[in-house]
């Protein structure tokens, strides 16, 4: 399970200038993270606007995905979709196109109960053989992972980790107890980046990791080295970007669109109802960007 151990971005939503999803874009925006020495990508999750995509688009930006980096990173597919059907047929493609492992939120809008959770994931799990990461988001999905239900689905052996996006690390820490010593959990939320590695997760995957990939590769490293007060050192840079990423008139990830303009690689805007940047906001992105390329 080494494999899933280490700084994980968040693959960004490519589209081209009239809002499409772009072929050319999603390989230049996966090599170039490649290049950044990750250790894998997940995409198609909040990040890559899947919410907002229809099923030929995303099973698009997954095709070209693994066209560019197969067998050279670590590759997970994000299936969550409205309907357990659409998720299954997400979850064979990403098989068919030989994704490592599988994710997937909770069932989203209606509020069901957790019976119908367990199945919805477990229907997922049962349609490959590919390994599954529970993706647990409360703060967007408004489902709140319960030990019970791990509990529950620890029994099956696909189940190998849980994508961790709660605020509370003693959530981490939880769902490491209740855990076999070998299941992954991955830390969520980038700005606890040092404490949930502390408290006990093993890997990250993030939605801010693909804007400053070396900052999380260097808050890793001194993790692994054990020296904390450097590590603390590049969370607090990491949470100033963050904030600074989030005060803009657009959404976090228009912003860091822009950023990646400015670097000379153009992956698009973003997708309504997420708004891009506009006006005199437009003017602060070169100082965000500043923040990162010191
Ligand atoms: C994804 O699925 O695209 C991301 O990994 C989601 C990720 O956990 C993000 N959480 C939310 O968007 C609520 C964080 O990385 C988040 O973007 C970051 O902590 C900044 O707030």
């Amino acid at each position: 399970l080494d494999k899933y151990k280490g700084i994980i971005p968040a693959f960004y939503a490519c589209y081209d200038e009239s809002g499409e999803i772009s072929p050319e874009r999603i390989k230049l925006l996966a090599n170039h993270l490649y290049e950044k020495g990750v250790q894998g990508l997940y995409v198609g999750g909040s990040s890559g606007e899947c919410i907002y995509q229809n099923l030929e688009e995303r099973k698009a930006t997954l095709k070209y995905v693994s066209e560019s980096l197969k067998g050279k990173l670590t590759l997970i597919a994000h299936v969550g979709a409205p309907s357990t059907k659409e998720s299954v047929e997400l979850a064979k493609y990403a098989e068919e196109l030989g994704y490592d492992a599988l994710s997937a939120i909770p069932p989203i809008y209606f509020k069901l109960p957790e019976s119908s959770i367990e199945k919805y994931w477990t229907e997922i799990m049962d349609s490959t053989e590919l390994p599954f990461i529970i993706y647990n988001i409360p703060q967007t999905t408004g489902y709140n992972l319960s030990i019970n239900l791990l509990t529950k689905l620890l029994k099956n052996d696909k189940l190998i980790g849980v994508k961790n996006s709660s605020m509370p690390v003693m959530d981490i820490e939880r769902f490491k107890a209740a855990a076999p010593e070998e299941f992954i959990v991955f830390n969520g939320p980038d700005e606890q980046y040092v404490s949930g590695r502390l408290i006990g997760a093993d890997s990250g995957i993030g939605g801010t990791y693909g804007v400053m990939p070396e900052l999380f590769l260097k808050a890793e490293e001194f993790v692994v080295a054990g020296n904390f007060s450097e590590a603390r050192k590049i969370q607090r840079d990491i949470n100033d970007i963050i904030i600074a990423l989030c005060s803009l008139n657009g959404s976090m990830y228009s912003t860091i669109k822009e950023i990646y303009k400015l670097r000379g690689i153009n992956i698009g805007s973003v997708r309504g109802p997420l708004e891009p940047v506009s006006g005199e906001d437009l003017g602060k992105i070169e100082i965000i960007k500043n923040m990162i390329d010191v």
